[in-house]
């Protein structure tokens, strides 16, 4: 149930118009809590975040935010101004900089965004304390926040942050998981891990918006569900810009994923699938030889032929159809869940 719901016309503001109007507010925040760690990994932060060179100098070239946008968003979807749950949009991106850091040395990932990575950068030993850093900045800059909601938001943190460890374990471990027989990875196994490792931080994020605003529990609950879901989505969008996607647009090589026999939504599909393709990508996957490149785009082709790419979208935009139930499902702000719902079909069809 949405209160008046405007008539479906052209929106208010496009997705990128509504991402940058959510950094906007929360950037100062953002920059001053930065500015409170000690200046070796703050310079770190600074080049994890986006805003600096490697030497230092400054550059523009920060992720998409959305982390942020959506505890802005669903605090305004609340009743509140977005300004209510600054510190929840700081310490959610803080946490998404420090896991997109520690990712990028567990996987062993050298470019994100067009650069290297922090590690490749730095240095491994300097890039964990700079991920650790932001994870306690996170943590203090929500639980000292002056808002009366900050300890029930700092348990919907924690609880997040205990999903996102269950939700990498998983993943790493479904690496070593067959691709065939009864180990095999099942669709299930994946949606649960992809659940925790991505959407429990954008669950998080919804749910600190509408905590920090006041928001009953049953909207709570609705909009943390939403969050989850649409994390599962983009988790699975991920997987597919990660065969697909386009180096120039997404900052990181295509196939890694592939070639860490990571266990990806196109790629457990397409497995599931009958036919002379799924056959064939299963002898080229089994084989006992490592993937080169050319292999790898052969695989890619075949995931395609096999269906795995149009599943993918189609269970990306499965989730967020349950979105859109739970954004219907308690009374909202118009113009705030307008705004949320002009951002999810960006987010599925997103190049980057
Ligand atoms: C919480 C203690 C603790 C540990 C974290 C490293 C780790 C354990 C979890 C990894 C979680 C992770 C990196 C999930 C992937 C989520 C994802 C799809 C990231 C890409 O997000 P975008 O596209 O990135 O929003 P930008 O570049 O736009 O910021």
């Amino acid at each position: 149930m949405t209160m008046a719901t405007p008539a479906q016309c052209t929106p208010r503001s496009t997705a990128p118009q509504i991402l940058d109007r959510c950094r906007e507010l929360v950037h100062p925040a953002l920059t001053a809590a930065i500015g409170r760690l000690h200046p070796w990994p703050g310079e770190m932060a600074a080049y994890a975040l986006g805003w600096s060179e490697a030497d230092g100098k400054p550059v523009g070239s920060p992720g998409k935010g959305v982390r942020q946008a959506l505890t802005v968003l669903c605090a305004e979807a609340a009743g509140a101004p977005g300004e209510t749950a600054i510190a929840g949009a700081v310490a959610v991106e803080l946490i998404h900089t420090f896991t997109l850091l520690h990712d990028d040395i567990m996987d062993g990932d050298e470019t994100r965004r067009q650069r290297e990575t922090v590690w490749k950068a730095y240095g491994t030993g300097p890039a964990v304390l700079t991920g650790d850093a932001l994870f306690a900045l996170a943590v203090e800059t929500l639980a000292d926040s002056p808002n009366a909601h900050s300890g029930t938001a700092v348990r919907h943190l924690a609880r997040a942050l205990n999903d996102l460890v269950r939700g990498q374990a998983e993943d790493l471990l479904f690496e070593a998981r067959p691709w065939t027989g009864p180990e095999a990875v099942r669709p299930e196994e994946y949606r649960s891990m992809a659940d925790r490792k991505t959407g429990a931080l954008l669950g998080c994020a919804a749910a600190l918006g509408a905590v920090l605003a006041g928001a009953p529990s049953p909207t709570v609950d609705a909009l943390a569900r939403a969050g989850r879901h649409l994390g599962v989505a983009f988790q699975t969008v991920d997987d597919l810009l990660g065969i697909w996607g386009d180096p120039e647009a997404t900052g990181k090589p295509v196939h890694n994923d592939l070639r860490r026999m990571k266990k990806t939504y196109p790629v457990i599909a397409a497995l599931a699938a009958k036919g002379p393709a799924t056959r064939s990508l299963t002898a080229l996957l089994t084989s006992p030889h490592p993937l080169d490149d050319a292999a790898l785009r052969h695989a890619a082709v075949l995931i395609e032929e096999a269906g795995g790419r149009s599943a993918a979208l189609a269970e990306a935009r499965r989730h967020v159809g349950i979105v859109l139930g739970c954004l219907d499902s308690v009374r909202l702000s118009p113009d705030a869940a307008e705004d949320i719902r002009t951002l999810l079909p960006f987010l599925v069809d997103r190049r980057m």
